[in-house]
């Protein structure tokens, strides 16, 4: 009688933890897991070059010469994504598929003769590629007659039966936040403003997705399964919690960004962050964006900054006019994949010992959490909020990354937490954080030790920890940035702290015999500077970057302007001029040899004032002026780089004038930055 006594206490004394709400949904945790998926922007404006399309456009215009859905899936399923979603329908109305409910669609293009279905297409090939499909539906329709009226409502929701019944599983429905105002709206071209609170009557628009695709996710910024991130840049917050006051928030609300993104540790409901970025400036196609795709150091900021802060990452590809994702982008998709392999390859703890401070008892015991299986974790006593696990690593590791879950099927917990590493007998504290989550990544310096303590301080109940995972990345090997001041000292900086770099400035490849940046320096003008970043514990380099530079421009005086031209020549083209009379006029400070001029357009996301056609005059005592080449920068409005124009002879001048003939918006001529070519 007593032992068994006895036993039953034991077993008493095992707590199973209970949920602490709000706790996420069966569909939620399934979309949970899937962390990292593409996002599609392609309408018509791909073909009109516009971001917002204003609903008159024609159907005509939709006419992709090679468009290829299995391209696009096939590199989003090699690059790790789970799924992609695709924008159906966007603010201008134009439908990717054949809707029965209006004219405005595929069926009206040239493409394919009015046979095509865009989404038919890509749902097949997420068939064949195992990647999940979701549609992007915007509410706002600026081509629609009734938007506005309650007859759109209907309109809204016959087209989302379409999209939810023909083409297999959908797992998320995105209701994009941005709504009402002007618009094409079946030829009244007016403003249209509606409640955003009430006209959509949700509700209703929601029970429908949930009786047609009861496993999809819905998003919106308020969800109500899944909440915008708050930003375009796909970034979460250091503190992030899934719970969201939810009642608070409605789609489109112009406070939400700072009041509600972040998740509250009260919040009322489960609505997990999404962080949605492009990986060019603008979310559709523009050629004039091909220099201008997300770096590896970017995509991988955007990586750690999102799925690393307990959100997913929705990356977003505007597919080009022929309707592939374009070059650039498969190359940056590409190397970012890669990148993460490496930086998670080897989970240097997976299997060693861990013990905790306290627990439940047997069951939840600190073992779970490295031993790779997401649906067992390590629990405090019921009235505990705090408690360590401690990893021995049965000798010395380096690491820089960590990896820590909590177990969230019962809901969010952590509010802060510390990291210390064992050197040498001594702790020391790497790490101070607030949130967990279902993920949460940290990237630290090279960290050498024998062992690592997780500490959680506080939480909101009893911690559960399910997963501790830690990594040595190595470092990224991008190419370095070369930049020049005003003076001519050349700089080289490689986005990762720890590295080397090597350069030439006669042209010559680099390599590691070559000479070793330490400061920057003054090199003999003209120069072509080629430098390589180099990690001497790996033995690895990257690619070579390189940067011509003509003479310098310290001595350079802008005539006939404010100090607001010397933005024209400040060696940063990320500042611009922008001229009332169309023209740039400097003083050298000496007479030059002159064998041609370098003109570099604007760069900001919004062009305005791209020189197109040009004029280009000379002097020697800023009186008597010559017109020595006159012409076009060819395509600059696809391609707004660096342009360079050779004369046809050696001209020497003191005075330089490069004028604008014509922009390519009309509009004022704007200058990022002028220089010579001597040489
Ligand atoms: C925004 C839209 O206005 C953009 O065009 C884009 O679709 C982005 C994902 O959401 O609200």
């Amino acid at each position: 009688m007593a032992s068994m006594l006895f036993t039953l206490s034991c077993q008493e004394a095992i707590v199973a933890p209970e949920a602490e709400t709000p706790v996420p949904s069966q569909r939620q945790l399934i979309w949970q897991e899937m962390e990292f998926y593409g996002f599609v922007h392609f309408s018509i404006n791909t073909f009109t070059d516009m971001e917002w399309g204003l609903g008159d456009e024609s159907p005509d215009r939709f006419n992709p010469t090679e468009l290829d859905t299995r391209q696009w899936v096939r590199e989003m399923a090699d690059a790790g994504m789970r799924g992609v979603i695709i924008t159906a329908k966007h603010h201008d109305g134009f439908c990717l598929w054949p809707s029965r409910y209006t004219e405005h669609s595929v069926k009206n293009s040239p493409w394919k003769n009015g046979e095509g279905d865009v989404i038919r297409e890509l749902a097949d090939a997420c068939e064949e590629y195992g990647l999940k499909l979701g549609v992007y539906y915007s509410p706002w329709d600026r081509h629609h007659a009734d938007y506005g009226k309650p007859e759109y409502i209907t309109y809204m929701r016959l087209q989302l039966e379409e999209l939810l019944t023909n083409y297999g599983d959908i797992f998320e429905v995105w209701f994009d936040g941005a709504n009402g105002g002007t618009g094409y709206y079946g030829g009244a071209n007016e403003e249209r403003r509606v409640d955003k609170k009430s006209y959509y009557d949700w509700e209703n628009t929601f029970a429908l997705v949930r009786k047609l695709q009861p496993d999809a996710v819905i998003f919106g910024d308020a969800g109500p399964d899944v909440r915008w991130v708050g930003n375009e840049e796909g970034h979460a917050y250091p503190t992030t919690w899934s719970n969201l006051l939810r009642d608070s928030v409605y789609a489109g609300m112009p406070e939400y960004g700072d009041k509600y993104a972040k998740g509250q540790e009260n919040g009322t409901h489960w609505v997990p962050a999404e962080a949605d970025v492009s990986i060019r400036p603008g979310w559709y196609y523009h050629a004039y964006e091909d220099h201008k795709v997300k770096s590896l150091s970017q995509l991988m900021d955007i990586y750690y900054k999102s799925i690393g802060r307990n959100s997913s990452l929705l990356l977003n590809f505007p597919v080009d006019k022929r309707g592939l994702i374009h070059e650039n982008d498969v190359m940056a998709l590409r190397k970012m994949a890669s990148k993460i392999k490496e930086d998670f390859a080897v989970d240097l703890i997976a299997g060693k010992s861990a013990t905790a401070s306290t627990d439940r008892g047997a069951g939840y015991q600190a073992g779970n959490v490295l031993d790779g299986q997401g649906g067992n974790y390590w629990a405090a006593p019921a009235d505990s909020r705090q408690g360590s696990i401690e990893v021995d690593f049965d000798g010395e590791l380096t690491f820089n990354r960590l990896w820590i879950q909590e177990y969230i099927p019962l809901g969010q917990r952590v509010k802060k937490f510390t990291v210390e590493v064992k050197q040498d007998g001594q702790w020391t504290e790497i790490a101070a954080e607030t949130t967990i989550g279902f993920k949460r990544l940290l990237r630290l310096e090279d960290t050498k030790g024998t062992s690592l303590r997780l500490n959680i301080l506080d939480a909101k109940s009893s911690p559960l920890i399910s997963s501790l995972r830690m990594f040595h990345a190595p470092k990224m090997m991008e190419a370095p940035v070369i930049s020049r001041d005003v003076q001519g000292m050349v700089s080289i900086n490689s986005p990762e702290e720890g590295l080397v770099i090597f350069y030439t400035s006669d042209g010559t490849t680099p390599g590691q015999n070559s000479q070793r940046y330490m400061a920057p320096f003054q090199p003999e003008y003209p120069a072509l500077i080629k430098a390589i970043t180099f990690d001497e514990v790996q033995g690895r380099s990257s690619d070579a970057g390189s940067q011509y530079f003509d003479m310098p421009k310290g001595d350079w005086k802008v005539l006939e302007a404010g100090t607001e031209g010397n933005k024209a020549i400040d060696e940063n083209i990320n500042t611009h001029y922008s001229s009332q009379d169309d023209r740039l006029t400097l003083d050298l400070g000496q007479a030059l040899q002159l064998m041609g001029f370098t003109y570099t357009p604007m760069q900001q996301r919004y062009l305005s004032g791209v020189i197109k056609e040009y004029r280009f005059y000379t002097s020697r005592d800023s009186i008597n002026w010559e017109l020595v080449a006159e012409g076009e920068f060819g395509n600059i409005e696809n391609s707004p780089i660096l342009q360079r124009i050779t004369l046809d002879r050696k001209v020497n001048a003191r005075y330089i004038r490069l004028e604008s003939k014509r922009t390519t918006d009309g509009k004022n001529a704007s200058f990022a930055e002028v220089g010579v070519i001597t040489e």
